[in-house]
């Protein structure tokens, strides 16, 4: 880590300290649909907190998707009930939110959230603040949240055990692509090796994030490939998928990021998009770019966001109109010379 770097987590340390020495129940929450970055934060911070004997609870709006399950062999994560958790949230010490600072991207549990008289604390790494969490403690180098959540349970002289190592590293691999995206950096890189060092193995983790795709997944990449459609001579990837697509390969609930990123991997491929037809009139947007080409800027445009070489957005219209209005300006922004 640079000295810049070093700074912002002691000065994180140093604001956190207080705030945990006093704290005597503890809620963890991320973004909706949780990923692995706001999964392992939650859960390498969680060992922590436990540790110092704090009670904690990471309340999720959705269960743990099977390829993180075995960052919580006991089950810690819960799902929001609101009969179950408004007391603990209302009358909580503390929450923190994980990878994300936007309260509406709490989900059904922002009310609860906004109704508790807990100090507010944001951790991320997405270039926004949002004035409602009272600390925020941003880092848009890290090239993830759980980066930060690591060296923040370091300075704050917490032993990091193996599971909580794994939570993290999980956080890493799976926000820079497996150490491919562009803020795979040296320090990065320094936090996965101190990982390892923690008794991290990356084939187990490897196995268990990226080889349990469901059948229809494969299959429905099979089918996005087969429509695949390539503009801007080659530079921009396209591909479409219609809910009779989704059905066809019982597919209505799988992820399709991986489809998309495998677009960048076609040779020339500089940009790519997936729209995925939803039900109730609305359309997924999913972008990839590579260098300079931003997309969260795009995405910014209709009312989406993510980061400058990953973004999205759902909007309303049917699938036709949604590419129609949707391809004009990101083949624009694929045509001008970066
Ligand atoms: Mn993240």
């Amino acid at each position: 880590m640079t000295a810049r770097d070093r700074a912002l987590i002691e000065e994180a340390a140093r604001r956190l300290r207080p705030l945990l020495k006093a704290a005597k129940r503890i809620a963890l929450c991320t973004h909706i649909n949780p990923d692995g970055d706001g999964i392992g934060s939650e859960i390498c911070l969680l060992h922590h907190l436990v540790a110092l004997g704090i009670e904690t609870r990471i309340i999720n709006t959705e269960p743990l998707p099977l390829r993180y399950r075995f960052l919580d062999p006991e089950g810690a994560v819960e799902v929001f009930d609101a009969n179950r958790h408004e007391a603990f949230l209302k009358t909580a010490d503390l929450v923190i939110m994980l990878d994300n600072s936007s309260p509406a991207r709490l989900g059904p549990l922002e009310a609860a959230v906004r109704g508790s008289s807990a100090t507010t604390v944001c951790i991320d790494h997405h270039n926004l603040i949002d004035p409602f969490w009272k600390v925020n403690i941003i880092d848009e180098e890290a090239c993830a949240t759980g980066e930060l959540v690591f060296q923040i349970v370091k300075a704050l002289g917490g032993a990091v055990n193996r599971l909580a190592a794994q939570a993290a590293y999980v956080s890493l691999v799976t926000d820079t692509g497996y150490f491919r995206f562009s803020k795979t950096s040296p320090r990065c890189h320094e936090a996965a090796a101190e990982m390892l060092a923690l008794g991290v193995e990356p084939p187990r983790v490897y196995q268990e994030v990226y080889e349990r795709n469901s059948p229809a997944q494969v299959r429905l990449g099979g089918v996005a490939m087969a429509g695949l459609e390539l503009l801007e001579e080659g530079r921009l990837g396209c591909i479409t998928l219609t809910r009779a697509q989704l059905a066809a390969c019982r597919a209505e609930q799988e992820d399709t990021s991986e489809i998309i990123n495998e677009l960048l991997s076609i040779d020339g491929v500089k940009a790519a998009v997936l729209f995925k037809e939803l039900d109730g009139n609305r359309v997924k947007l999913s972008f990839r770019s590579k260098g300079a080409i931003d997309v969260n800027h795009l995405a910014s445009g209709f009312g989406g966001g993510g980061h400058k070489n990953a973004a999205g957005a759902v909007i309303e219209g049917s699938l036709e109109e949604v590419t129609r209005r949707v391809l004009g300006p990101f083949r624009e922004i694929v045509r001008r010379p970066a």
